[in-house]
């Protein structure tokens, strides 16, 4: 792989992690007899995940600041750069023995995601890009889809769970789209949904409040794999609204007006 001393940084670490949330998601199967201690055994995995690669990131880079899932922020040394990480997306796949879930690892400087790692690491499929060289998956170059029509294309979102506050947006976003387009699909994995838009898999993805944790990494791959993103109101940040929409060139506006009313 060729990149940044960073990038490099970021695939290690990741794979590193991926690892070992591996063995922990084949020992999820064996303890869904009591759920309690699936779920208890999930949040260490989780956050044993993000022990490791804060220890991994902020270890190589001592001088940058750090916000993840779990433990929350750190002020750096280095105002302008930090990393932005999410140990596991798509805890609940994991806990329920589903092969959906992976690392993502963001990191910003000067207000702007310039490199990020998605790793499905069940599937042993890294997602990565860094600003202006490209995005990639393993050993392949990304790009994202080709595909102009609504009535051919696929779009990926996020169901709000447990109570969530935007079920009626969401329900009224589906009631006008899933008329126009080929099918709406909805894994439960923010990160791998914004890395299958890159690789042409979804022709695009809105959903909103994610945490800057779901976005980040997945804002960078989508742009160098050719894609558009936007925060979903454009007169707000994406990573501080967590809301986003993204989509080949192409799809990109007449799927906005759609979800944008
Ligand atoms: P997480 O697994 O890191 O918490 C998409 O809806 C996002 O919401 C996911 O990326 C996921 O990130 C988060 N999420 C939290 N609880 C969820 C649930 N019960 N079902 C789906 N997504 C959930
Ligand atoms: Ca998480």
């Amino acid at each position: 792989m060729i990149g940044s001393a960073n990038l490099n940084i970021m695939v290690k670490a990741a794979r590193k992690a991926g690892r070992s949330l591996v063995k922990d998601f084949r020992e999820v199967e064996n303890l869904q007899v009591s759920m309690k201690g699936a779920g208890d055994f999930v949040s260490k995995a989780d956050l044993a995940a993000e022990k490791f690669l804060k220890e991994e990131l902020l270890g190589a880079r001592p001088t940058y600041g750090w916000l993840a899932e779990e433990g929350g922020g750190i002020d750096g040394q280095d105002p302008t750069r930090r990393w932005i990480v999410d140990p596991l997306d798509g805890t609940t796949n994991f806990l329920h023995g589903l092969p959906h879930w992976a690392i993502s690892i963001g990191l910003e400087h000067k207000g702007q995601v310039v490199a990020g790692v998605v790793y499905d690491a069940a599937k042993d499929e890294m997602f990565f890009a860094e600003k202006g060289a490209g995005a990639w998956m393993n050993d392949t170059r990304l790009r994202v889809s080709g595909r102009s029509r609504m009535i051919e294309s696929i779009f990926a979102t996020g169901l709000p769970f447990g109570g969530r506050a935007d079920l009626p947006e969401t329900l009224k976003d589906l009631g006008r789209l899933l008329p126009t387009c080929a099918g709406v699909r909805r894994w439960g994995a923010a990160a791998l949904d914004m890395a299958y838009v890159a690789a042409g898999r979804y022709d695009g993805f809105w959903e909103r409040r994610l945490q800057p944790w779901d976005l980040a990494a997945g804002i960078v791959i989508v742009r160098e794999a050719g894609g558009l993103v936007q925060p979903l109101d454009e007169r707000r940040d994406i990573l501080d609204e967590g809301a986003v929409i993204c989509a080949n060139q192409a799809i990109f506006d007449p799927f906005a007006k759609v979800i944008r009313g």
